[in-house]
């Protein structure tokens, strides 16, 4: 068994007395890792940790904050190659996606670090030429970072980089299927000598998660993962008016592929939207809302690739899709592809089972989950054309008429979180850029592949904040409107009288 990992907390390496949990390649079924599960006495010792670090850490500058970032971003860089291929070990996504993600996490820290020497805040105007008039942000204090499976190194740093860069320290839970990934990440913390507290981790499940967001002393809360979690979060949040959190949540996202659009960019764009991370992105696509002028072409062209697109391993350069993360998944995709079926839907791809031969060696125990395409009515309101299944379940949806009609169907699901368009008729584009419910949009694109530059995050169910670069400083921030007056006496705004008139007798 290899070596049992523990917490870091307070700049130590330290035991729990907890259980342990092991993380697993989901391609091959191998051990990679045993963990100690964080109890609640972790929990409050990273707290307390995070807690007394803050006030040292906060009155460094930016930054000298942020110089501790570009040590994380060159040890990102450097081992490139090798934390990509722990993420495709870890989570399953195929190599080029696996690299992705520590890219898009340098790009983060790059995003962080490089504005704490940009200007910050607002000089506004006075109505008193003597006074002036700005804003200042201060850091809330400590912030819980709960992180999921699936971009297990990029979304840590959409959180952290930030947090840490505005003067906050940190405690994370990476999700407990990549507990690998956090151990790397938290060594490169140690490695670059962060002081002690100002970042934490906790190994483990949704108990000790629970158990962050309760504690007094989280002042923000920043997580990214299920709408299950992410809305009881939001709940326990709401009730203590002190505690802030960004919480970006699932999608029922769809692509729309309007009788104006390039058929080639369409099916180019269906596919990645649906089926790259094997349909395990929040933004993943589960809906293709197709013009019925461009119905049948479109549906002969998708089915070909989804009968066709490399499922195998996520190591192998020639793989497109990698195995879904865990056997409960398995369990839950399946389920939803069996549900649409009692559904009465038309299936025209059913992979969910993989035949052995397109098992590669070695990979008997990967959880593989092969593409499932059906069509259906829009105007039935059906479970699986409504609810997120996280996997390469994708239903084609035909439509006719206009675009109010396409971006109705769009908008037909509790989420908002990410959608596409594919259009070449500026109008239709802009009818949809007007109207669609989303948080994320694209056109002549797949709905996934956002940049760090941009807000990422939904509305309706799929979020109340946007945990990811210029929108965390918001989450992890308070302002303070600063007037400062220069003159000789004190000169009221608005034309409030500032004599003190008295009574002489
Ligand atoms: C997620 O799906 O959880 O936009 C995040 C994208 C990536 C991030 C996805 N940059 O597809």
């Amino acid at each position: 068994m290899p070596n049992l990992h523990q917490q870091y907390i307070d700049g130590e390496w330290t035991d729990s007395d907890g259980e342990t949990f092991t993380s697993e390649n989901p391609a091959t079924g191998d051990t990679l890792g045993e963990f100690q599960r964080a109890t609640t006495r972790e929990v409050d010792e990273a707290v307390a940790a995070a807690d007394a670090a803050f006030e040292e850490w906060r009155s460094l500058s930016r930054i000298d904050r942020a110089e501790y970032l570009w040590d994380i971003y060159h040890e990102l860089r450097d081992r490139h190659q090798e934390l990509g291929e722990a993420v495709t070990r870890e989570c399953g996504k195929e190599i080029s996606e696996g690299k992705a993600d520590v890219t898009e996490a340098w790009h983060m820290v790059e995003w962080a670090a490089g504005d704490a020497r940009h200007p910050k805040g607002d000089v506004v105007p006075s109505e008193i030429p003597a006074k002036d008039a700005y804003m200042r942000r201060n850091p809330r204090g400590v912030t819980a970072c709960i992180t999921p499976w699936n971009f297990p190194v990029a979304i840590p740093f959409w959180h952290m980089a930030v947090a840490l860069v505005e003067g906050n320290t940190v405690v994370w839970k990476p999700a407990e299927q990549t507990p690998l990934c956090g151990q790397i990440i938290a060594e490169m913390f140690d490695d670059v000598g962060v002081p002690d507290g100002v970042f934490n981790l906790l190994q483990g499940h949704g108990d000790a998660g629970a158990a962050m967001v309760e504690d007094d002393r989280v002042d923000t809360v920043l997580f990214t993962g299920s709408a299950e979690v992410g809305h009881q979060i939001a709940e326990t949040v709401a009730a203590d008016s002190s505690k802030r959190a960004a919480c970006e949540m699932g999608g029922k996202n769809a692509v729309v592929v309007t009788d104006e659009a390039d058929l080639d960019i369409a099916v180019h764009a269906a596919v990645m939207s649906s089926f790259k991370t094997t349909g395990q992105r929040c933004v993943s696509s589960e809906r293709l809302v197709v013009h019925t002028d461009v119905y049948d072409e479109f549906k002969q062209r998708f089915v070909e690739v989804a009968e066709r697109v490399a499922v195998g391993d996520p190591l192998d350069e020639s793989t497109f899709m990698g195995p879904l993360v865990e056997d409960a998944h398995v369990e839950k995709v399946t389920s939803y592809n069996d549900l649409a079926r009692t559904e009465g839907v038309d299936v025209l791809v059913d992979r969910t089972e993989l035949p052995d031969e397109e098992i590669p060696d070695g990979h008997e125990n990967g959880h593989w989950v092969g593409p499932f395409v059906y069509e259906a009515d829009p105007d039935e309101p059906l479970r699986c054309t409504h609810e997120e299944v996280f996997g390469p379940h994708v239903a084609l949806l035909e439509y006719e008429g206009d675009i109010e009609r396409a971006v109705e169907i769009q908008n037909d699901t509790d989420y908002g979180l990410a959608g596409a368009i594919v259009s070449e008729d500026y109008r239709q584009i802009n009818y949809y850029r007007d109207h669609a419910e989303v948080g994320l949009a694209y056109a002549n694109l797949p709905c996934i592949g956002a940049e760090v530059q941009l807000p990422f995050g939904g509305v309706k169910k799929s979020g109340n904040g946007y945990p990811s670069a210029r929108e965390v400083i918001e989450a992890v921030t308070d302002r303070t409107a600063w007037t400062v007056n220069n003159g000789e006496g004190i000169e009221m705004a608005q034309g409030l009288s500032a004599d003190i008139n008295t009574r002489d007798d």
